[in-house]
């Protein structure tokens, strides 16, 4: 509980700068100090949320040295580094994971015990960074966390929207949003830098000089400004950046006439162009505004970033003081997260011909060397397709390269491949079919890309066989696969700290933090009933912290004594909460239809279901209605709410994710196979010893081979069959299960209150058509997934052996670390070294 002591700042401990202080003493000095002179509220009030300020800035001092270090220690070595171009960074809170990394976790505790507070409590102040919006974002998140660790020396770019993913309220109409302005109050982790600045340019023309070299000018510039935020490696001095860019326009942009004038607006007109370009992650792209300041971010994202890129190559030169462009490729490795940031070819080609002077052979040599391009998705809505008319009005020079990158490769298919004649059209990047002639963002990137690289050995897998079939035709050793990761200090360490010490008690070292492949020595201890009794123990003390919160934000109380089973992930259709929910469903009718005494029988279980819906989704966002209407009935039903309920968890983030996944007992990873291309919270959840039940869908196939094949609740079709699935639908072949009947035919009746669901439950029915037909095979994996189901409950009677079980998932977790995944993209991809930084 928050301390009251704390207040005011202590007069009693002195307000001294010491920033590198070892001592608690020093260190509740260094945070007093803070608290007085960098102060961001009225003077003397030390309450958590000043004192959250005051101990994070503390704690940036250290981190700033570190980061100092660091980048003189590169630029000193100047090795090869790596860039990863992402839209979204999903980053959460930082000051537990910089006080864990640094470790200091234990020092600062003690300060501010002194101070009068809890750092358990101090930490909850923070807002999370939420610059993403799911899995991808995440990802980056981690990978950052592991290219720190690794000694890498690496680099993110992103943007700095001000508002990141929305907040997500529930009401009586279902999901509502709200901004998220996480800047509101500041952030104490990032720092500007007003010498790292770059022009970026919209709109505009080509000029042709008399010597033929094109040059881009015109339009509307816009200033890309760093902000940079230090990323930590786990006990290691090395600190990386996230270099975030904000969007500014300049003084002379501003119209003092036109404003002395009256007219206000027009005189900051760029000023609030430049605004809208960081203002929100994914704007809706409904209209032709939308779409434009969509590739707006995007442009900028790249532009800036690669500026920055050849700014720091070309303040390396060699001893003779020159430039040598053919190095770049080995000092420069580009990696882009997803298609997102395609815009990189393009622009990094421009940069190259029409600043640097350089030829088009020499610059295309150059750019296929450096870029790398991850696909994250096979969903044809996700693949990225830009209007070239859009494109030509707001990047013209862009779109000339463009047609000339694919002018020049569709004559080497010609002539190398006259095999490939009637593939042409779709391997090729401008789609030029009259009514929407379109920019093939995909195809540019696997045309353009040195490497193209899956997120789980399923999904490059189709990749290979599908999606970039052709292009295996012609480049067999572009391809490759990269099975994500996740990092093991923010997802076990720090978010499940009883287990964590445990794991360590048992290994006899904590090495597993840094080396995730030793959790595997704990399977011999598996049966050991010692290990049983304090792992359930650990388990237990997670699922009450876990029902707290769950009574706070829901007003539910939920037992702990039930078994917790979770699905929390973006609400999508083909990740199927819809699937969890009709079997919540027919699992509350079916109790209600039994004796007392058969109910007694069964397993209790809190299902729990969060995530968010895009705000335009409306499919998702019934979704979301359902399972909290369904659990508005279930939960105060007296007869049966001892053995079911049903919990929708707002606003699912990272920090709600550290919560959930400790106090996890099974999880849901139920998507059609083939539809999710990895999933990483699941292997978050198999860390943290929950069971999973899944389909062999992304990197749930990994998982259960790792953790063991009897350690897994299988079910549904595989990713071969659901092509002949979806056939045999459309044509009137498929029988549903009498089950998934009464189950829909059970929210038809109006159990769960009168909203009309016929649309949700429609598009589960008939045979084919738009928004009908089951295209997600709901009802085809029904009755496998209600086996499965019953396994578990038959399971989990079985306390040892279900403990064994998730005794063998944490042990069997050890290849899903983050720091095996970069490993392999520095070794296979980026052919970088690690550079740490000297210890002394
Ligand atoms: C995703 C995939 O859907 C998901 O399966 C994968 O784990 C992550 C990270 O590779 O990428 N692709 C995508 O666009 N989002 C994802 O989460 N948003």
């Amino acid at each position: 509980a928050a301390t009251t002591a704390g207040a005011k700042i202590s007069q009693k401990i002195p307000s001294v700068a010491y920033p590198l202080a070892e001592e608690p003493t020093e260190i509740a000095a260094n945070i007093n100090y803070h608290a007085q002179y960098s102060p961001h509220f009225s003077p003397f009030k030390f309450e958590p949320e000043q004192a959250f300020y005051a101990t994070a800035e503390s704690v940036r001092d250290r981190l700033i040295k570190q980061w100092n270090e660091t980048y003189s220690h590169y630029h000193k070595v100047n090795p090869k580094q790596t860039y990863y171009l992402s839209m979204e960074y999903l980053q959460g809170r930082a000051l537990t994971n910089a006080v864990g990394n640094l470790d200091v976790q234990d020092a600062y505790a003690d300060a501010l015990k002194q101070l009068g507070h809890e750092l358990e409590n101090i930490v909850e102040q923070e807002k999370d960074a939420a610059l993403g919006n799911g899995g991808l974002g995440r990802l980056a998140s981690c990978f950052l966390d592991s290219m720190a660790t690794l000694n890498l020396p690496a680099w993110g770019y992103g943007l700095r929207y001000k508002y990141g993913l929305f907040k997500q309220r529930i009401t009586k109409a279902g999901q509502e949003e709200d901004a998220d302005d996480w800047l509101e109050k500041f952030s104490p982790w990032e720092v500007v830098r007003h010498d790292a600045v770059y022009p970026v340019r919209f709109f505009g023309q080509v000029e042709v000089n008399p010597s033929g070299s094109r040059k881009w000018i015109g339009g509307e510039v816009i200033q890309a400004v760093a902000y940079d935020v230090p990323i930590p490696g786990y006990k290691t001095k090395n600190t990386n950046s996230l270099r975030l860019w904000e969007a500014k326009a300049g003084a002379d942009d501003f119209d003092l006439f036109q404003f002395n004038d009256g007219q206000y607006e027009a005189a900051a007109l760029l000023h609030s162009r430049a605004q809208q370009i960081c203002a929100v992650l994914y704007p809706g792209d409904a209209t032709e505004n939308g779409k434009l300041l969509r590739l707006k971010q995007q442009f900028f994202l790249c532009s800036a970033s690669l500026q920055d890129i050849i700014g720091r190559f070309k303040e390396r030169k060699d001893e003779k003081d020159e430039i040598q462009w053919s190095e770049f490729p080995s000092k420069v490795a580009v990696q882009l997260n997803d298609t997102h940031p395609t815009l990189a070819i393009p622009e990094l080609m421009r940069l190259l011909m029409d600043d640097e002077g350089l030829g088009w052979d020499e610059a295309w040599n150059i750019t296929t060397k450096t870029i790398a391009y991850t696909n994250h998705t096979v969903l044809p809505e996700a693949l990225e397709k830009w209007s070239q008319a859009v494109m030509w009005k707001l990047l013209p020079r862009h779109m000339e390269i463009i047609e000339e990158i694919d002018k020049r490769f569709i004559a080497m298919v010609r002539s190398a491949r006259p095999d490939l004649e009637d593939k042409v059209h779709g391997l090729c990047v401008l789609d030029n079919n009259p009514q929407k002639a379109v920019v093939r963002m995909a195809n540019l990137c696997v045309v353009s890309a040195h490497t193209v690289n899956g997120v789980a050995q399923l999904h490059s897998d189709i990749l290979k066989s599908e999606l970039f079939a052709d292009y295996v035709s012609i480049w067999p050793a572009k391809f490759q696969n990269k099975t994500n990761g996740i990092t093991p200090r923010r997802w076990l360490r720090f978010c499940n700290p009883e287990l964590s010490h445990i794991i360590t008690k048992w290994l006899k070292t904590d090495q597993w933090v840094t080396n995730l492949d030793l959790l595997v020595n704990l399977r011999q201890f598996a049966d050991n009933s010692e290990l049983q009794s304090e792992w359930e123990l650990a388990k237990l003390a997670s699922k009450q912290r876990l029902a707290k919160y769950i009574l706070q934000v829901t007003g539910v109380s939920i037992d702990p004594n039930t078994l917790f089973d979770i699905q929390v992930k973006r609400i999508h259709e083909y990740k199927r909460q819809l699937l969890n929910v009709l079997g919540a469903v027919y699992r509350y009718k079916k109790l209600k239809e039994m004796s007392t005494e058969d109910r007694k029988n069964t397993t209790p279980r809190t299902i729990m279901i969060g995530g968010k819906a895009f705000a335009t989704y409306t499919n998702a966002k019934r979704i979301v209605k359902l399972v909290n209407d369904v659990g508005a009935v279930v939960n105060t039903d007296p007869e049966v709410n001892s053995f079911l309920k049903v919990v929708f968890v707002p606003n699912y983030n990272v920090s709600v994710a550290e919560m959930l996944i400790p106090g996890s007992e099974l999880s849901q990873h139920i998507s059609t196979a083939g539809m999710e291309a990895s999933g990483t919270s699941n292997m978050k959840f198999a860390l943290n010893g929950c069971l999973i039940i899944g389909t062999l869908d992304g990197a749930n196939v990994e998982i259960r081979e790792e953790i063991g094949v009897d350690n897994f609740f299988l079910f549904g079709a595989t990713a071969d069959e659901v092509p002949r699935l979806r056939k045999e639908r459309e044509n009137g072949m498929f029988k549903p299960d009498p089950r998934f009947e009464e189950a829909k035919q059970f929210i038809r009746s109006g159990a769960f209150g009168s909203y009309d669901y016929n649309p949700l439950l429609e598009s589960l029915e008939g045979n084919s058509g738009y928004g009908r037909g089951d295209y997600f095979l709901v009802g085809y994996d029904f009755p496998s997934y209600m086996d499965a189901q019953e396994r578990v409950d038959e399971a989990y009677k079985d306390r040892k052996r279900w403990t064994k079980m998730s005794i063998l998932s944490t042990a069997g977790s050890g290849k899903f670390s983050s720091d095996r995944t970069i490993a392999q993209y520095a070794d296979e991809i980026w052919k970088i070294n690690e550079c740490p930084v000297p210890l002394a």
